[in-house]
């Protein structure tokens, strides 16, 4: 169970993006819960400005301290209340400033009881609020979007889909790319002909562990094709299955330590 709590100015893009399909269900089945808090109903002016001008000047408006501290103070508190004390929730804002958001680091955030999503706007928000409230900064690439929301939901779909419950319990969220380092293999349905191509012979075998073979086969093959990287981690953990090839290629028997 993770309960993950957004500040936004755009709340219902955060409840319309993530109400459909396999997260909009966890949430409907209580497995994980999601609140979006506007940012903007804890202004103290009465034209609920959020937003000024950067001190020294430059380009674009700076979202003030005063509503995200409050809003955040909002959500904190109501969090201590049901948890445990000492415990420090986490909050995360959302920059492309930050370090850049991975697989494992996912699985580690599925893991907390609560956490916060800070989504920033405009030119950013006064650094003094971040110092004071934000514990992790993270990125989703190396590109610029025009706000935090879009890199919230992309974070918490890929966290949300690591708690136990949120995925059918025939898929684990372990099996796909980047859990073992290597990109997924083609996969083909019915019917076994289609526009004159043919479903890979081996699928239709039923032999079990040659399609495992033929999987693990494509897998690699895309994996260093396309990202060279990933296939030399995994070459490295994984060096067992260039010896074993090996020894099927000199026709040696599994069991045989030296070749
Ligand atoms: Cl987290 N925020 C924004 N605004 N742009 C981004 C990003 C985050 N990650 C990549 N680009």
């Amino acid at each position: 169970m993770v309960n993950f709590h957004v500040l936004t100015l755009f709340p219902e893009m955060i409840i319309q993006g993530l109400s459909a399909s396999v997260i909009g269900r966890a949430v409907d089945r209580g497995v994980i819960s999601l609140e979006a808090v506007n940012i903007r109903d804890y202004t103290v002016n009465k034209h609920k400005k959020v937003d000024d001008y950067p001190y020294g000047g430059g380009a674009g408006m700076l979202m003030q301290a005063q509503p995200v501290y409050d809003a955040w103070k909002a959500v904190a508190e109501k969090i201590d209340a049901h948890k445990e004390k000492g415990k420090r929730t986490k909050v995360i804002y959302v920059t492309p400033g930050g370090c850049t958001f991975h697989q494992a680091m996912a699985k580690e955030l599925a893991k907390e009881e609560d956490l916060i999503f800070l989504c920033g706007h405009y030119e950013g928000i006064d650094e003094r609020v971040l110092e004071e409230i934000v514990t992790d900064y993270v990125s989703i690439g190396d590109y610029v979007l025009t706000g935090g929301e879009l890199p919230a939901m992309v974070m918490i779909d890929a966290i949300a889909r690591m708690v136990p419950g949120v995925l059918g319990n025939q898929d684990s969220g372990e099996t796909e790319s980047f859990s073992n380092y290597l990109l997924e293999y083609p996969q083909y349905s019915r019917p076994e002909s289609w526009m004159d191509k043919k479903v890979p012979e081996v699928l239709l075998s039923g032999d079990h562990k040659k399609v495992e073979e033929w999987r693990l086969e494509q897998s690699l093959e895309r994996t260093k094709a396309i990202r060279p990287e990933l296939y030399d981690k995994w070459a490295k953990e994984n060096q067992d299955y260039f010896v074993r090839k090996a020894k099927k290629a000199c026709n040696l028997k599994e069991t045989m330590v030296n070749y």
